[in-house]
């Protein structure tokens, strides 16, 4: 595990009391599962420890132990101040500048007291943390927060609880184990999981065997609305807020249908666009298979960025005007498409 002043934080972390713990906007599987493991783990060693999310997710997440104890931001914003101008050390996990916590940023610069810890896998990170664990090889930020515990010698305080939360988030952004960055590591360390307690077939049938028929209905949506640029290697799917009203769009609803691209023989970029007429944003997510990087091209037109293989961009225009934008820049980037 890299971090260079792990024995400052041993240190910090026998003095602390009040600690809490927060993951980006919209969070995921790892965002959720990586805060609600440590969140047990700290509750274990006697800490207040609380999970303060920036707003609220999918339902799909909502079994995980402890989900009662979260408190969400936008619903709660009285009580997550409190909780953080008392903290004596403050967790960031699965993300790399505070800007990703949305509005639950102003209130985390405005506390001045507490230390921030960075436990994440994304590139570039921002150096706001005083205690910095960032690897961006890591599959997973839940995978971290194993080694993370592992590191502080208390492997042997790993509970179901814990093991559960952490399997769900590696599941999640492993692709259910497919993707690169699993390791051999990653594996030895689902398998001290499912030892400790973790259910593996029931925490992917919570996971993905929970859909409603509205949901399905929409993918067919997606899948209808699919464009194919085989010269390009290159797939895309729209969705309008009108598409998402007309099949009742619960938040997470069309997580995962970025990936139907990638499942076409010889695509190797995909990318989805979803209307967000709230925010007046189009809302992009983009994946790739091999060397083409998503998080340089999500940087460089779509102020997004992520992963080399995942990563998430943002357009002001409307719908026909971002991928009219999307298209132009495409042939910019045939050859690299095109020998990864
Ligand atoms: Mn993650």
């Amino acid at each position: 595990m890299k971090m260079k002043n792990i024995t400052e934080l041993k240190a910090a972390m026998a003095l602390a009391q009040n600690i809490v713990i927060i993951p980006h906007k919209n969070p995921d599987g790892d965002a959720m599962g990586s805060t609600l493991a440590l969140h047990s783990y700290l509750v274990k060693k006697q800490k207040n420890a609380t999970v303060i999310t920036p707003n609220d997710y999918p339902s799909f997440l909502k079994w995980l132990p402890y989900n009662d104890d979260v408190v969400v931001y936008e619903n709660n914003n009285q009580q997550a101040k409190k909780l953080i101008s008392n903290a004596d050390l403050i967790f960031t996990l699965d993300f790399n500048h505070l800007g990703r916590c949305g509005d639950l940023q102003e209130p985390l610069i405005a506390n001045t007291k507490a230390d921030f810890v960075m436990i994440d896998h994304h590139q570039q990170p921002d150096d706001y943390a005083t205690y910095m664990y960032s690897d961006s090889s890591m599959c997973s930020t839940c995978e971290m927060v194993y080694h993370f515990i592992e590191q502080m010698g208390d492997l042997e305080l790993l509970t179901k609880e814990i093991a559960t939360c952490l399997y769900t988030g590696i599941m999640t952004d492993t692709g259910s184990f497919r993707y690169r960055s699993t390791t051999s590591t990653t594996h030895r360390v689902i398998a001290h999981l499912i030892d400790a307690g973790a259910n593996n077939t029931q925490i992917h049938e919570q996971i993905y065997d929970t859909n409603t028929f509205s949901k399905l209905q929409l993918k067919g949506v997606a899948l209808k609305n699919l464009r194919l640029f085989p010269e390009y290697r290159t797939a895309y799917i729209s969705l309008s807020q009108k598409e998402l009203n007309d099949h009742n769009f619960k938040k997470g609803d069309t997580e995962g249908f970025v990936n139907i691209g990638l499942s076409i023989d010889n695509i190797i970029f995909a990318v989805i666009f979803i209307e967000n007429e709230n925010e007046e944003i189009i809302k992009m997510s983009f994946r790739s298979k091999g060397d083409f990087s998503v998080n340089q091209f999500a940087r460089n037109h779509f102020e997004g960025g992520g992963h080399d293989n995942a990563a998430g961009g943002k357009s002001d225009l409307n719908m026909s005007e971002t991928i009219e934008k999307f298209m132009t820049i495409l042939p910019q980037y045939k050859k690299e498409l095109l020998d990864s």
